[in-house]
């Protein structure tokens, strides 16, 4: 299987009983949620060997983490307990159409502690690509380093990077994001991104403008995600679009990182642009109808009949 190489946050993500407003709910489920750590999970549940480097808090929730992620299958021996900083939190508040909103009680987060000088080289040992996000960069100004080091060595051994800008504007502004993100363009092979989130970074988002932007950062692939639009991808001066299946969200949080692993496992597979939108936008879809950050991500035989609508036997 091929292997993926992600770093970032986990969170206990408290997921409500009801929907509306929080201030109405008194009952939540105890998950788990983090850009990064939901896109490994969709990795190694499509089968590629997802590698996520983490700090987690020598607390309950840390050990809630550590055992859940590596449940799923992701390769956890660069996650190390951090003493002194607790665990992260985030609460979610979801509306009848399965949007919602995050509150973070993420302020000292066990990430923070992690130095350039813990990137070493064996991390990337047979890692076909990199993946990275904006959250990581958005929770400590010390992660810039961090990610450059990452950079780094993926460009010293060739390994191309995969970058989801996610910009979370509870955690950032605006300005620091775009300027942050932009400098890192240039290093990106693949962007996957939010129509909106691309607007904010870059300005326009009309066709030509994204042309321009991938000549000017020479950035490979730019994958455009549009929800319920579907999705988007400019490749070798053309264009592929896919429209998006059908489905009832009961809970949108993380179809993007879903998305993404969609994608990322298409790409490492050599399918062509139109299957990978169709791949990416049917993992994204199916993460929507199941409450909670990643519950959703499904394994790859389920996927794929999915996207052949075969009926599923149930009794
Ligand atoms: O993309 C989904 C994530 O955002 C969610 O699981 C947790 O809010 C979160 C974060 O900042 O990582």
């Amino acid at each position: 299987a091929y292997g993926v190489l992600t770093l970032g946050d986990a969170m206990i993500a408290f997921q409500p009983a009801q929907t509306g407003p929080l201030r109405f709910v008194s009952e939540f489920s105890r998950k788990v949620g983090g850009a990064e750590l939901n896109f490994a999970i969709g990795c190694a549940r499509l089968g590629l060997n997802p590698r996520w480097i983490s700090r987690l808090g020598g607390d309950e929730f840390g050990r809630v983490i550590y055992n859940f992620a590596r449940g799923e299958g992701v390769d956890v021996s660069s996650v190390e307990f951090v003493e002194g900083y607790p665990t992260s939190l985030y609460f979610k508040e979801v509306k009848e159409d399965g949007s919602g909103s995050s509150f973070y009680y993420r302020y000292k987060s066990p990430i923070t502690t992690l130095t350039p000088d813990e990137i070493t080289e064996e991390l990337f040992d047979n890692i076909s690509i990199v993946h990275l996000t904006g959250v990581f960069l958005a929770i400590a100004t010390s992660h810039l380093a961090v990610t450059k080091k990452v950079i780094e060595i993926a460009k010293k051994k060739g390994i191309p990077i995969s970058f989801d800008p996610n910009i979370r504007l509870k955690l950032w502004t605006k300005e620091q994001a775009s300027t942050t993100i932009r400098d890192l363009l240039k290093d990106v092979d693949i962007l996957l991104t939010g129509v909106d989130e691309l607007e904010l970074l870059l300005g326009d988002i009309d066709q030509e403008s994204i042309e321009s932007y991938a000549h000017t950062y020479n950035i490979k692939q730019i994958v455009l995600k549009d929800g319920a639009s579907g999705s988007k991808l400019y490749i070798g001066n053309k264009w592929f679009t896919k429209e998006a299946f059908d489905v009832q969200p009961v809970d949108t949080v993380g179809a993007g990182d879903g998305f993404d692993s969609g994608f990322i496992f298409a790409y490492l597979n050599g399918f062509t642009p139109e299957e990978s939108l169709n791949f990416a936008n049917a993992v994204g879809a199916m993460v929507t109808t199941v409450s909670g950050d990643n519950e959703g991500l499904p394994y790859l035989n389920v996927v794929e009949a999915y996207i052949r609508q075969d009926k599923i036997i149930e009794r």
